[in-house]
């Protein structure tokens, strides 16, 4: 074969293997048979062994590509948004109501102005897929980048893990740029498959399919990913202008043609037809193959759309509404009462196990005394047990039996013995033996090595007792003085765990910022508090040294809050046990401080009067984006004040002070990177 034949061959073997991929992981209506379609790949991957020059990265055989060392971080071209919920009919009819009250064309309707198949405004419903959201890049009709969504404003770049998906296509039918954004997920039947496999390996199964897709898509060697059966729907495309395409279905439908694994949606004329919808899904849902957890409704028409616009975290134009936790009746056995991190006494319910929403409950919480009262609830009830996706169950509901009897509520605490007290205006009763109570110590360390913190791998709950137990390990900077001959003499932990560990603690060493933070364990600051204090300082000298006046003027940051976090700081022995784990190798970046994506680092704007294309939460999200600080107030340290209509006293100040005044439209182009301040 010359190569001018190898090439003709293998474009035409991509072309007929592309088409057929398409139709069984697109469409689910294979045409050829497996062998037949082996055989083609088998031919492609020969050929392009022997003419390596001829491979393309879109070419089907590149699905998995070589291991990184870690994802990169990417700032997203257009931020990912969340969704705001609706957990019932009225919620979802207020949502709609003020979808009307905005652009509704009510009044135009009963002038006869309009006429339309819809009784105003048209809405689309589509099933909310419970997986991780992700984008994904075309150029020139190839897939070149993909990103988790991250914190919506920076995602880590998983193109390899990607191209293993066989739904996403490496190659679209027509040769457009173009992004499109969807959710990534395992099908139900593979996650069990998945989870025998894991026990039968003993590795942890996975709680749910969500975690298996999670797990599976943010390993750093693809081959893991491509062994996994993961799948894909897309549901929202960003669009040049050129298309001309003016509709959220019409976007969809263009998707499909491009190749996109998109899901059925359903285009209803009113509330009701969207709220029949919810109620025909609950029940059909269970018969489907993949995790939904509720209905995305949304705005078709792009134009109006435009006009509702978005809050500081959520698109007005689309809501979610979420599927009502199930629930089940079981039998309450006894009742264990925890002590939290902060000191906090928490009743369990120890139940007897039931099925629920997927999984096997055990033990449910009660959130506290009061609820206990409330609720009425003694051992020996039947109880009301309820799950939502991703929380842990709850009692909600009490019946007496013959064999009722009173639970006795703790004086003392039982991890230490001390007598417990109330604080006026908490509910929760605490023990206030912050410095030596046990388990408010384990508590501690365990917030502070878990994923959501400084994510230190296998530094689970049985490893913490034991180290605090043998007093191995008592402020956080301990963690990074542990020996292997420490961690072996831990039960269950044998050399390789011990290295494990060691190598999980290391790596715990290059840290995020507002994930540090997170790790502290303030009073009230949990992971988004802790990602807007990483927005607004630059390192931890700069947290440290913030003023109580400066952190409660951060939107977000709550008066109480900004109480918390400065004394905290306030407090010599935190110091110095911060200062001592950077001796110790500690290393914190902040990823808010990417130069390229902070163009307004150090700025200070104050947004005064209303302005006309977006709200003042939208804007300050934006400047706050660019890495501007957007405070509620005008003082010397302001540099910009943005005046739109019907302005307050703040614009007067402002020029009483000196302080440059922009338009909005000076503030848009500022956003748009078109005026440099
Ligand atoms: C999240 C999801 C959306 C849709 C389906 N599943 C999701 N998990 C959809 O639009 N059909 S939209 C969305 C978001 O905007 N955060």
């Amino acid at each position: 074969m010359t190569i001018e034949e190898a090439k003709n061959r293998a474009t035409e073997l991509r072309r007929i293997i592309d088409i057929n991929s398409y139709k069984y992981y697109v469409e689910d209506n294979p045409e050829l048979e497996d062998w037949e379609y082996d055989k083609l790949f088998r031919e492609l991957k020969e050929i392009e062994e022997q003419f390596p020059e001829l491979i393309t990265p879109d070419s089907p055989t590149q699905r998995v590509g070589g291991i990184s060392e870690k994802f990169e971080q990417v700032p997203h071209r257009i931020r990912l948004y969340s969704l705001d919920n609706s957990n019932n009919y009225e919620e979802l009819k207020a949502w709609y109501n003020r979808v009307l009250k905005d652009v509704g064309e009510t009044k135009g309707n009963q002038l006869g102005l309009f006429s339309s198949n819809y009784d105003d405004i048209e809405l689309v419903s589509e099933l909310k897929i419970d997986g991780l959201a992700i984008s994904l890049t075309y150029k020139n009709g190839r897939f070149v980048q993909g990103l988790t969504r991250g914190d919506g404003i920076i995602g880590e770049d998983i193109t390899n893990n990607l191209k293993t998906i066989k739904s996403i296509p490496l190659k679209l039918f027509e040769d457009v740029d173009i992004e499109v954004r969807g959710e990534i997920y395992m099908p139900i039947t593979s996650f069990d498959k998945l989870n025998k496999e894991q026990i039968e390996q003993n590795q942890k199964p996975f709680a749910n399919p969500r975690n298996a897709a999670a797990g599976s898509i943010r390993q750093l060697d693809p081959k893991i990913p491509a062994k996994r059966d993961l799948s894909i729907f897309i549901y929202t495309v960003i669009l040049d202008k050129k298309f001309n395409i003016q509709s959220h279905t019409d976007a969809m439908d263009f998707c499909k043609k491009l190749g996109f694994k998109t899901n059925n949606y359903k285009k209803c004329k009113n509330i009701q037809e969207v709220i029949d919808f919810c109620e025909d899904m609950k029940e059909k849902r269970k018969l489907l193959n993949y995790a939904t957890d509720g209905v995305v409704i949304k705005v078709n028409s792009f134009a109006k759309q435009n006009e509702l616009g978005f809050t500081a975290r959520a698109p007005k134009w689309a809501t979610a509404f979420k599927f009502p936790p199930e629930e089940v009746w079981t039998k309450l056995i006894d009742v264990d009462f925890s002590v939290g991190r902060l000191g906090i006494i928490t009743p369990v319910a120890v139940l007897e196990p039931v099925s629920l929403s997927g999984s096997v409950v055990s033990r449910a919480s009660m959130y506290n005394f009061d609820e206990i009262q409330r609720l009425d609830i003694s051992i020996n009830d039947e109880v009301l047990i309820k799950k939502a996706a991703e929380i842990i169950p709850k009692v909600i509901k009490s019946r007496k039996t013959d064999n009722s009897r009173d639970i006795i509520l703790p004086e003392f605490c039982p991890s230490c013995g001390t007598r417990l007290i109330e604080v006026e205006g908490e509910v929760a009763k605490y023990c206030p033996n912050k410095k030596q109570c046990p388990a408010q110590i384990k508590g501690r360390i365990e917030y502070f090595a878990s994923k959501q913190a400084m994510d230190i791998d296998g530094f689970g709950e049985i490893i913490v007792e034991q180290l605090v137990d043998k007093n191995y390990v008592y402020d956080f900077s301990d963690i990074y003085k542990l020996t292997e001959a420490q961690l072996l003499t831990l039960n269950l932990v044998k050399e390789k765990s011990a290295k494990n560990l060691l190598e999980a603690i290391e790596n715990s060493k290059n840290c995020l910022f507002s994930k540090f933070i997170n790790a502290l364990g303030i009073k009230l600051v949990g992971k988004e508090s802790s990602d807007i204090l990483a927005q607004n300082y630059k390192d931890i000298e700069e947290l440290k040294s913030a003023t109580y006046e400066d952190l409660k003027e951060i939107a977000g940051i709550g008066d109480k809050m900004a109480k918390n976090i400065y004394d905290y700081f306030k407090d010599e022995n935190n110091i110095k046990i911060i200062n001592e784990m950077i001796a110790l190798g500690l290393n914190i970046t902040n990823k808010y401080n990417k130069e390229q994506n902070l163009r307004l680092k150090g700025k200070s704007f104050v947004i005064t009067g209303t302005l006309d294309t977006l709200s003042r939460e939208e804007a300050q999200g934006k400047l706050k984006e660019l890495g501007a600080k957007t405070p509620n107030s005008v003082s010397k340290k302001t540099d910009y004040v943005v005046v739109g209509s019907s302005p307050g006293s703040k614009a007067a100040k402002a020029e009483e002070l000196g302080i440059t005044i922009l338009t909005e439209k000076d503030l848009i182009d500022i956003l748009k990177g078109e005026k440099n301040v």
